[in-house]
């Protein structure tokens, strides 16, 4: 089967999977479902479950294991994204391709929705962990994920982010900055993952863990490029927000030319380590060059 078509399958499956998890209610609250959906089916690349499916395809766990965890994290990947947008953090207008969710609705109702889906992927985590036949290893998958979209993950990045703006930072503090709003949450999959297949200490994780960690900051160093020279109908986002917001990326501090570079190396890594895991690494190899090449 070809990258693109097993690529698309899982996107499939995942979109199947939320529509179902988050459902519209004629309730008191049906506002909320409403916005929450309307951010979170909005058509998102959904690289962030798609690794988790494919990690459970190399480590041969069963979909339906790692399926509302790959949910869950798509949920708080949208929750982070509805929140970035918000007029306080990066008062962004467009996102997925149509208005972001306190434009479509109200500054109040974003929160509340960001708010909603992160709870929500607690509640489904929670529920699948209480379910599985050893709930002690969903409990350690439902860890990992904790961890890395905390202080010392992906809210850890995002408030380096917020100190940075319109301050010169060393390419050390980016890199925490990078690895922490981004890497963390493209790391949460591979260790729900290995948690899945109770095989932190073996061999294929440290592949792994290696592959995601050099992924997690070439992810956002596209993102800056895309920022800098993507096309708005393409991206389904502004761009130019980086220089407007006076924020300091990898491109406004070490400039285009330098960053494609960075970037290439970055993505001959990753694929260097795929290669380790044979004939089981193809698809990681391929999403490697996938990401390196992606418009949107
Ligand atoms: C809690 C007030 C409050 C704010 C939180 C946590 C947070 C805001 C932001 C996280 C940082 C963040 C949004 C980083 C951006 C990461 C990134 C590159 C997002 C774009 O991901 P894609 O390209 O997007 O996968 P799609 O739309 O395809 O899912």
């Amino acid at each position: 089967m070809t990258f693109e078509k097993k690529f698309d399958e899982f996107v499939d499956e995942i979109n199947e999977n939320l529509d179902k998890l988050v459902v519209e209610k004629d309730n008191l609250q049906k506002d909320i479902y409403t916005a929450m959906r309307y951010s979170l089916l909005a058509g998102g690349k959904r690289i962030r479950p798609v690794i988790l499916l494919a990690c459970a395809e190399i480590l041969d766990i069963d979909k339906d294991t790692v399926m509302p965890f790959a949910c869950a994290i798509e949920m708080i990947h949208t929750y982070s994204l509805i929140h970035d947008d918000l007029p306080a953090l990066d008062n962004d207008k467009l996102r997925r391709g149509r208005n972001t969710c306190h434009i479509e609705f109200s500054e109040a109702l974003a929160i509340l929705a960001g708010d909603a889906l992160l709870n929500k992927a607690f509640e489904v985590m929670s529920k699948k962990a209480i379910d599985m036949e050893h709930p002690t290893r969903g409990l350690r998958m439902l860890h990992q994920v904790s961890v890395m979209s905390g202080t010392e993950g992906m809210i850890g990045g995002q408030i380096i982010d917020i100190q940075s703006e319109g301050k010169e930072v060393s390419k050390e503090v980016l890199e925490t900055m990078y690895k922490g709003k981004t890497g963390c949450l493209l790391k949460a999959p591979v260790l729900v993952a290995l948690e899945a297949a109770n095989c932190m200490e073996d061999e294929n994780a440290e592949i792994l863990i290696n592959y995601v960690e050099t992924i997690g900051v070439a992810f956002q160093i596209k993102d800056d490029i895309l920022d800098s020279i993507g096309d708005e109908k393409t991206l389904g986002k502004n761009t130019g927000r980086d220089v407007e917001k006076n924020k300091t990326t990898f491109v406004t501090i070490y400039g285009l030319e330098y960053c494609e570079e960075l970037l290439e190396e970055l993505t001959h890594k990753a694929i260097g380590y795929a290669e380790k895991l044979g004939e089981k690494g193809k698809f990681l190899k391929e999403l490697a060059v996938y990401l390196l090449k992606r418009e949107n």
